[in-house]
C-alpha cells in the first residue's frame, strides 16, 4: 500500500473509531472533527512511495543527477521508482502513466522537451498525484504541476556572456553548440546570451547548432564548424561541458589549440571540466547543480503532507575559471 493510501486508511479508520466511541454511535457529520492532522496522519518519509521520470544519461550532469536522486532515497528511506527515458519523451510519458496506475505519492519529472506534457499531466491530476517537476520546466499550464526546482538558465546563458566578453575583449567570432533542441536549457541559455552580447556589436555568432548535450555529438558539430570557418572561430559557446570537452577535441585534431586559439566557455561544471581548465583547454564554465537529490524529496515530503511550497525553487551556482580549477576540483561532487 502507498504513502498516500496509509493516509487515508490510517485517517478512515481514525474517524471511524470516533465515530463508533459515541454512545449515541450517530452517524458521521459535518460535525464530526476531522483529525486527518494527527501526527500519525502525516506521512513520512519511510511512507513516501515516488516515481521518477529521468530524461536518460547523456552527460555526466545527468549521471551526477541520477546518483543524487538515488542516494537521497536510499539514505532517507524512500520507497523510488526510477525510470530512464532514454532521452525519449514518449519513454517518460509510458513511464508516468505507469506511475499513476501504481498509484504513487508524487511524481518527480525532469522534462527532456519543454512542450507535450499536457495530457499526461492532466491525468496525474484527476488521479490526485501532485508532480514536481526536476532540473528542466515544462511548458504547462500552472495547475498542472505543483513545484520546480531547477536552475535559472536564461541568467547561466548571461553569465557565459559576460564571461565571454571580457576573454574576447567585446570582439570576435563565436560558434555556439546548443544543448537538445526544444529543452528548456537549450531555449533559455540560447536566450540569455544573446541578451547580452546584443549590446556589443563587434561580437557575432556565426554559427549555431545543436550538440544535444553529448561529447560525441559536441565533438562532430566542432569539427564541421572548423571545416567551414577554420581560425575565423575566435571563441566556442557550449551549452554543456560534454560538449565543450567534444570541441576540445575536435579543435587538436584540426590542429588548433582550445583555451588559446579559441577560447572556450560552458556550463554545468563538471569534473572533467575542471581538469581541461587545468589542463589550459578551457577557459570558465558556469556552475549548474545536479545534486538537487534531497531537496526533491523534501520538497515531495511537504507536498504529500499539504504543505504549500514555492512554485520555483531555483539553485544557487557559481563560475568558475583555471586559476580556481586545481583547488576547486577535489571538493567537486559531479
Ligand atoms: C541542466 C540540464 C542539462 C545539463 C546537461 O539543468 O538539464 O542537461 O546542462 C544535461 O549537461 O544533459
Amino acid at each position: 500500500m502507498n504513502g498516500f493510501l496509509k493516509q487515508r486508511f490510517g485517517f478512515i479508520w481514525l474517524v471511524l473509531f470516533l465515530a463508533a466511541c459515541q454512545s449515541d454511535a450517530a452517524a458521521i457529520t459535518e460535525d464530526t472533527v476531522l483529525l486527518s492532522n494527527v501526527e500519525d496522519g502525516i506521512i513520512a518519509y519511510e511512507d513516501l512511495v515516488v516515481g521518477y521520470s529521468q530524461i536518460g544519461a547523456e552527460s555526466e550532469w545527468r549521471t551526477g543527477n541520477t546518483a543524487s536522486i538515488k542516494e537521497a532515497a536510499e539514505n532517507l528511506g524512500v520507497e523510488l521508482i526510477f525510470s530512464d527515458g532514454q532521452q525519449k519523451q514518449e519513454n517518460q510519458i509510458k513511464a508516468i502513466r505507469t506511475f499513476i496506475a501504481q498509484q504513487v505519492d508524487v511524481i518527480g519529472v525532469s522534462p527532456v522537451v519543454e512542450t507535450g506534457w499536457d495530457s499526461v499531466f492532466q491525468e496525474a491530476k484527476d488521479a490526485g498525484i501532485p508532480i514536481i517537476l526536476v532540473d528542466r520546466r515544462a511548458d504547462v499550464p500552472e495547475d498542472l504541476y505543483t513545484t520546480y526546482l531547477g536552475s535559472d538558465f536564461v541568467e547561466e546563458g548571461r553569465n557565459a556572456a559576460r564571461v565571454m566578453v571580457d576573454l574576447l575583449g567585446g570582439e570576435g567570432d563565436i560558434v555556439e553548440l546548443v544543448g537538445t533542441v526544444g529543452s528548456a536549457p537549450a531555449i533559455d541559455r540560447y536566450e540569455g546570451f544573446r541578451e547580452i552580447i546584443q549590446d556589443y556589436p563587434g561580437m557575432r555568432i556565426i554559427a549555431s547548432q545543436s550538440g544535444d548535450f553529448t561529447r560525441a555529438k559536441g565533438e562532430e558539430v566542432m569539427g564541421d564548424f572548423l571545416q567551414l570557418y577554420g581560425d575565423e572561430i575566435d571563441a566556442v559557446y557550449a551549452h554543456n561541458d560534454d560538449m565543450a570537452i567534444g570541441a576540445i577535441q575536435a579543435i587538436e585534431a584540426y590542429g588548433l589549440k582550445p583555451g588559446e586559439d579559441i577560447k572556450i566557455v560552458s556550463i554545468d561544471a563538471i569534473r572533467d571540466a575542471f581538469q581541461a581548465m587545468i589542463d589550459g583547454k578551457l577557459n570558465a564554465t558556469i556552475e549548474c547543480n545536479p545534486l538537487l537529490g534531497p531537496q526533491f524529496f523534501e520538497l515531495a515530503l511537504k507536498v504529500v503532507n499539504g504543505e504549500v511550497v514555492p512554485k520555483w525553487i531555483p539553485s544557487e551556482e557559481e563560475i568558475f575559471f583555471p586559476e580556481d580549477a586545481e583547488e576547486v576540483l577535489p571538493t567537486r561532487k559531479y
